[in-house]
């Protein structure tokens, strides 16, 4: 298999794990994602809009974060890291310190400077850049960090999709001319859309209106959920398009227009730039109404920030330029949230193999039988040779609750290991997002799980 983990495998026996999953549903919680979170044992509150990640959430956070590196990487830009608390003076220059408004979280410190705790990077990036690039060589530059955010948002709500504190993947163009910084644009574009396939998400990007951060050229990425936030109509026919396997060239200006056009082109927009004589042009039959989660949004906004900042290079003719830029934010704690009301059903979550947090439940049906036992370990020992990561229910508790849990979890595969398959020399393996069960040998399971994984 593809083995991308910056983590060695943590194959785990539940007996030893930390996983505190909720008899009741949770009464406050009021959609799907916030309920199974709680009651999955992934989250918890710990004030408003603020949550500890326990080890369940923690992982598939991690994976959701590491789907979005290997993207960002792929597409050519380069990762940095930057503080959660930022000096009052930088968003001073910009002219957003009074702007931004009752979402910034103000903090003085012991010698009375004023702090803030970063809803978002515009003005330290433009500083970090201002400091160290000088010359039109050393662009296309875009660097990007995957950092905690805070806002101090009026209705924090439904868990992690509507947090004050989240985490963001948040990136930074700097590009010579607006011709390259549209490249940019488009890369960004491409690169969200496999980004959010590979975690087995459908995200439409729809234009959108720019707000606080700015520009005119802006989209949202909206996973269609009943739930969602934002009011969405579309044309029909762009929920057909897909990126799927395609070889994309990054660098490739022409190939990145052309597919970030094929995903655009058809009508889709948030309620904020909906136009409603232009949607009547939509077939009627391929008219919706609907809503979304926002699980992205990219901008272009030229030199908003490079401007009043001073974040010039020396351009071709020796003349100081200021940079052209973007920013692209990929909302990674939210998606958890987006991802779970994708899937899940009455059971429980159903993960998409690309973010569960373990790659299969192994469930013993009886604990302490030698034979059981002793499958049971082969199996958890030949999917840890391959490094993967089985979750093995090796608690004393009967057959329907522990049925329960690997349900609610949502592990995309589970082994069922009982005596009496064993007396034929089989275990069944079981669909989470089907139900459908299939017995066979031990190796086989196991060569067939690897396999699932391997075609990722
Ligand atoms: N600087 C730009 C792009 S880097 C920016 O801040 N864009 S943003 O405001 O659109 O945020 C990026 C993404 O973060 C959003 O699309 C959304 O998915 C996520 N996000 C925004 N606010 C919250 C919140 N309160 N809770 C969880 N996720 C959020």
């Amino acid at each position: 298999m593809k083995n991308h983990n910056f983590h060695e495998a943590l194959p785990m026996r539940l007996s030893r794990y930390f996983l505190p999953v909720l008899k009741e549903t949770p009464s406050d919680a009021q959609i799907a994602s916030h309920r199974l979170m709680l009651r999955a044992g992934m989250i918890r509150q710990q004030a408003a809009g603020i949550y500890s990640w326990l080890p369940l959430g923690w992982k598939v956070l991690k994976n959701i974060e590491r789907i979005v590196d290997e993207e960002q990487q792929r597409a050519g830009h380069i990762p940095l890291l930057m503080p959660t608390l930022q000096p009052a003076d930088l968003w001073r220059e910009s002219g957003r310190y009074d702007d931004y408004g009752d979402e910034m979280l103000r903090i003085t410190d012991r010698h009375g400077r004023d702090m803030l705790y970063g809803p978002t990077n515009e003005e330290m990036i433009t500083d970090i850049f201002r400091g160290h690039v000088g010359s039109y060589k050393d662009l296309p530059l875009t660097l990007y960090h995957i950092q905690w955010k805070f806002r101090d948002e009026v209705r924090p709500r439904f868990g992690v999709m509507r947090g004050r504190e989240f985490l963001m993947k948040d990136g930074y163009n700097f590009d010579l001319t607006k011709e390259d910084a549209l490249h940019a644009y488009n890369r960004h574009l491409v690169s969200y859309i496999r980004t959010y396939e590979r975690m087995g998400l459908q995200a439409i990007p729809m234009r959108a209106d720019s707000g606080p951060i700015g520009g005119d050229d802006t989209h949202e990425f909206l996973v269609l959920a009943e739930t969602g936030e934002s009011e969405v109509f579309y044309d029909a026919n762009v929920t057909d398009i897909k990126l799927g396997q395609r070889d994309i060239d990054y660098d490739n200006v022409d190939e990145c227009r052309a597919v970030m056009e094929e995903f655009t082109t058809l009508y889709a927009r948030t309620d904020e730039t909906h136009d409603a004589d232009e949607f009547a042009k939509v077939p009627a039959d391929r008219q919706r109404t609907a809503r979304g989660i926002e699980v992205g949004q990219i901008f272009y906004f030229g030199t908003k920030y490079s401007d009043p900042m001073g974040a010039t290079v020396q351009g071709p003719d020796g003349k100081p330029t200021p940079v052209h830029m973007g920013s692209h934010g990929i909302g990674v704690s939210r998606l958890l949230g987006a991802i779970i009301e994708a899937s899940h059903d009455e059971n429980g979550i159903i993960w998409p193999e690309g973010v569960t947090p373990f790659h299969v439940g192994i469930v013993n049906l009886k604990q302490g039988d030698d034979e059981a036992d002793g499958a049971c370990d082969a199996l958890y020992k030949s999917f840890a040779a391959l490094g993967l990561e089985p979750l093995y229910d090796d608690r004393k508790e009967r057959a329907g609750a522990k049925f329960a849990t690997m349900d609610l979890i949502g592990l995309p595969w589970r082994i069922t290991v009982g005596p009496r398959g064993l007396k034929n020399g089989v275990v069944e393996v079981t669909s989470r997002r089907t139900g459908e069960s299939e017995e066979m040998t031990p190796e086989l399971a196991v060569a067939k799980i690897a396999q699932i994984y391997a075609d990722l």
